[in-house]
């Protein structure tokens, strides 16, 4: 199948995911296209792989760069030039509009591409349900031809939210257990904590609702019983406020801050303990993640969180801002070795239910579904069966 993917190209979960699945049906020997303004940061040479670059003509009139007119300007030009059978968008706003549009203008020629919708959090519980957005978002989500969620959660919150006439399929986000898995990496381990310090670590783009300064204050909790190392991986608005408070808490020389990394799974390797108390998380990617390197999660208990981690089992989840609480479940799993390896062991297990070979052919099936509603013509692509 030729198929083409629209995501944000950054360090951002709807786009690692886009990538990994990208990647993921390229080696299974599909054609994939995938369509954004900068090279995905995931994205690995394959001779299936196709990266089409979205340029935005810049004019002084412009105060704002219409990236929806030149995404959709894109994907017509890309749809046409490779013939491809669909179109899967990641994060509806502005690409299920922006796919929409294109559909319309192809329509004109005689073509008729389907496009399936992946809903991934933030672009219905934080900006898409905000006024500005809702009533594009509502349409192009409906018009889609297919919709998916990657949580219960999402699912829910987005009926909630949405007049959405249509059925959502949960299909939930994977991991590749062949990249994230634990390695010994004891070296790199004694580098960070020399005198045997367990070792937490948070990673995220340090938005608001991260609750970074969380992440900070639990760690100022655990530290104080059990000695210990913190790793923040990212950046974003919130790293400034969160190494202020480090310095104000008096904890700066056993925090670091490693900024945006590509070596997660080494990092993880070496890692004892997941932080991720976020105020909102459709599913939380970047815990999971951590799981399948063995890495037990202290999480709040919103969202899609409570479908990944499992109360008392990969780890806890507390209320949010709940610090005192979630302190104190980081020091009991931190504090004996013999309870830090039974939920690191826990999570690694829970963590292979996502692995990617289970969850890819969800989304091969649901292609081969829309495709089926669609009868191919040599000479103009698809057409929709009446
Ligand atoms: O969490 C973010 O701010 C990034 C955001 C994104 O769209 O890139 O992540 C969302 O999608 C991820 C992949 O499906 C989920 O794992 C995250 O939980 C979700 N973030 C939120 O819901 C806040």
């Amino acid at each position: 199948m030729k198929i083409g993917i629209v995501c944000y190209p950054t360090f951002g979960g709807s786009g690692v995911l886009a990538t990994e699945l990208g990647m993921a049906l390229s080696a299974k020997g599909h054609e994939v296209h995938f369509i954004s303004y900068q090279q995905p940061v995931r994205l690995n040479f394959h001779p299936n792989i196709y990266y089409h670059e979205v340029v935005v003509q810049n004019y002084p009139l412009f105060d704002f760069p219409p990236y929806e007119t030149a995404l959709t300007s894109s994907l017509v030009h890309v749809i046409t030039n490779n013939n491809l059978d669909l179109l899967h968008v990641h994060y509806a706003i502005p690409h299920a509009s922006a796919a929409y549009f294109a559909k319309q203008i192809l329509m004109k020629e005689g073509r008729d591409i389907p496009f399936i919708t992946t809903l991934h959090g933030t672009d219905i519980t934080l900006v898409g349900k905000d006024p500005t957005y809702a009533p594009v978002v509502t349409f192009s989500i409906n018009e889609s031809d297919a919709i998916t969620a990657v949580s219960q959660n999402l699912k829910e919150e987005t009926y909630k939210h949405f007049r959405i006439e249509k059925d959502i399929q949960v299909i939930p986000n994977f991991v590749d257990t062949e990249k994230f898995r634990h390695s010994d990496k004891e070296h790199f381990k004694k580098m960070l904590a020399p005198n045997g310090e367990r070792i937490l670590a948070h990673v995220s783009n340090f938005r608001k609702v991260k609750r970074v300064e969380d992440v900070i204050r639990v760690f100022e909790k655990v530290h104080a019983a059990v000695p210990s190392k913190l790793l923040m991986i990212g950046d974003g608005p919130e790293r400034q406020n969160a190494e202020e408070l480090c310095r104000c808490l008096g904890v700066c020389n056993d925090i670091r801050f490693l900024g945006k990394q590509e070596q997660m799974d080494e990092i993880l390797s070496i890692t004892d303990l997941f932080l991720l108390p976020s105020q909102y998380e459709s599913f939380g990617l970047s815990a999971l993640e951590a799981m399948a390197c063995g890495v037990p999660v202290i999480s709040t208990n919103v969202g899609g969180l409570p479908e990944i981690n499992v109360q008392s089992v990969t780890g806890f989840l507390n209320d949010v801002g709940d610090i005192e609480g979630m302190a104190e479940n980081a020091i009991y799993i931190l504090k004996e070795d013999d309870t830090l390896t039974g939920f690191k062991h826990r999570a690694l297990e829970h963590a292979k239910s996502f692995e990617r070979s289970r969850i890819i052919p969800l989304y091969e099936q649901l292609y081969e579904e829309v495709m089926n509603r669609y009868m191919k013509t040599p000479a103009s692509g698809v057409v929709k069966q009446s």
